[in-house]
């Protein structure tokens, strides 16, 4: 794929709850969670807007860790725990246990969960890509087991997740932009299959907000190519009463190519056609001297990554509908940018040893001027 384009923590909440006249120790549940002032969760309430994070990697049992989770986002993604490889590795065998955890998780904290991913070409099982792959899977058949998959994971999650990504990256990079015709579900099934999986997950849990996620879709590639695609699309399924709520625009930034100044109109436009839109996977990516340390090679890219975190918060916060903004993993020493784009890196907002960069007092500094000015969601 190529993609163009704090502060202090406050000491652990420890919660006691009286019942039944006794003093009892209690994971504490999303109302009595008290999250620091200075959070950027706090920060962000007055607008409504929730800040969250992709929880990469999936550690729920280190304690900084754990606690910069719970502190600092209101809503969490998990990074790889709700797709289809990981939860039915065997065919016909879920397994829910991290997804569950990290439910639990964010209903103890006050947070709220954005599920990822339900219908993509990557992270399949095994079992499913080689059954395709042999023959043994016919189409017909492919399309039951999305199907039956869509349906067994929302049910099992029903009422508790806020946003799904019902459809995952479907569209190419070339300009013009169009579905892609070699997407796996696309060339077995057809364009129209983004239609039903949409329609199955509303029948699933019909109260849960149903995203379009993709990236390069509010004009990160330059040209607005991708976007308008989305965006006629978009518009076609819903005139024809495709249950679409929401776009989401990942936000996978890189300082190289500079900050794409119509990221806030192309939100807005999406917006206009009364959807729900948010920043899904935001990262601000540049190059750096190595990928243990992560230090910038240009320092002025020091100044251009919380320069374009910011701009992007901006333009999600000036946009009423634009319900949250979520973190692709929030330390450097967990991104998947190293892994992904050579030499580049400093992509999140802490650092490798997960202390704060800069450009948290920067966003801090945002939310706080937001809480006076921007429209509340
Ligand atoms: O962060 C995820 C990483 O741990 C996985 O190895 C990777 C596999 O493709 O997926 C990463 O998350 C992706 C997300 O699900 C969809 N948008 C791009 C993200 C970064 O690759």
């Amino acid at each position: 794929m190529k993609v163009r384009r704090l502060t202090t923590v406050g000491a652990a909440l420890a919660v006691t709850v009286l019942i039944g006249g006794t003093a009892a120790s209690a994971v504490p549940n999303g109302a009595q969670f008290r999250p620091p002032a200075d959070s950027l969760r706090a920060l962000a309430q007055p607008t409504g807007l929730r800040i969250g994070t992709a929880v990469i990697p999936f550690d729920l049992d280190t304690d900084g860790y754990v606690q910069l989770v719970g502190d600092q986002f209101s809503v969490v993604t998990p990074g790889n725990e709700m797709k289809w490889q990981v939860v039915e590795p065997t065919q016909g065998s879920y397994d829910w246990t991290a997804a569950d955890r990290l439910v639990s998780f964010a209903q103890a904290h006050g947070q709220l969960v954005r599920g990822h991913t339900l219908t993509w070409h990557n992270q399949l099982p095994n079992w499913l890509t080689a059954g395709v792959a042999d023959g043994s899977i016919s189409n017909d058949q492919l399309k039951s087991l999305l199907h039956k998959h869509i349906v067994d994971e929302m049910t099992h999650f029903k009422g508790k997740i806020w946003q799904w990504d019902v459809a995952n990256e479907f569209f190419t990079d070339s300009n013009p932009s169009q579905i892609n015709p070699n997407d796996f579900w696309v060339s077995h099934l057809g364009a129209g299959i983004l239609g039903d999986v949409f329609r199955w997950a509303h029948a699933a849990d019909p109260k849960a907000l149903l995203f379009y996620n993709d990236y390069n879709i509010a004009g990160e590639d330059g040209t607005n190519a991708k976007s308008d695609a989305v965006y006629a699309w978009v518009k076609s399924q819903l005139a024809a009463g495709v249950p679409i709520n929401g776009i989401g625009d990942q936000g996978h930034l890189d300082t190289q190519y500079g900050y794409p100044y119509s990221l806030q109109s192309n939100l807005q436009r999406f917006a206009n056609l009364h959807l729900k839109v948010a920043i899904t996977e935001a990262d601000v990516r540049t190059f750096v001297t190595d990928a243990a340390s992560q230090v910038p090679t240009d320092h002025l890219a020091e100044f251009a990554q919380p320069y374009e975190f910011e701009q992007m918060l901006k333009a999600c916060l000036a946009v009423q509908a634009c319900i949250s903004f979520t973190f692709w993993g929030f330390g450097d020493a967990d991104s998947w940018v190293p892994g992904f784009f050579k030499g580049e890196g400093y992509a999140t907002i802490y650092d490798v040893n997960l202390n704060p960069k800069p450009v948290i007092q920067v966003l801090q500094q945002e939310l706080r001027l937001a809480a006076r000015a921007a429209p509340v969601r």
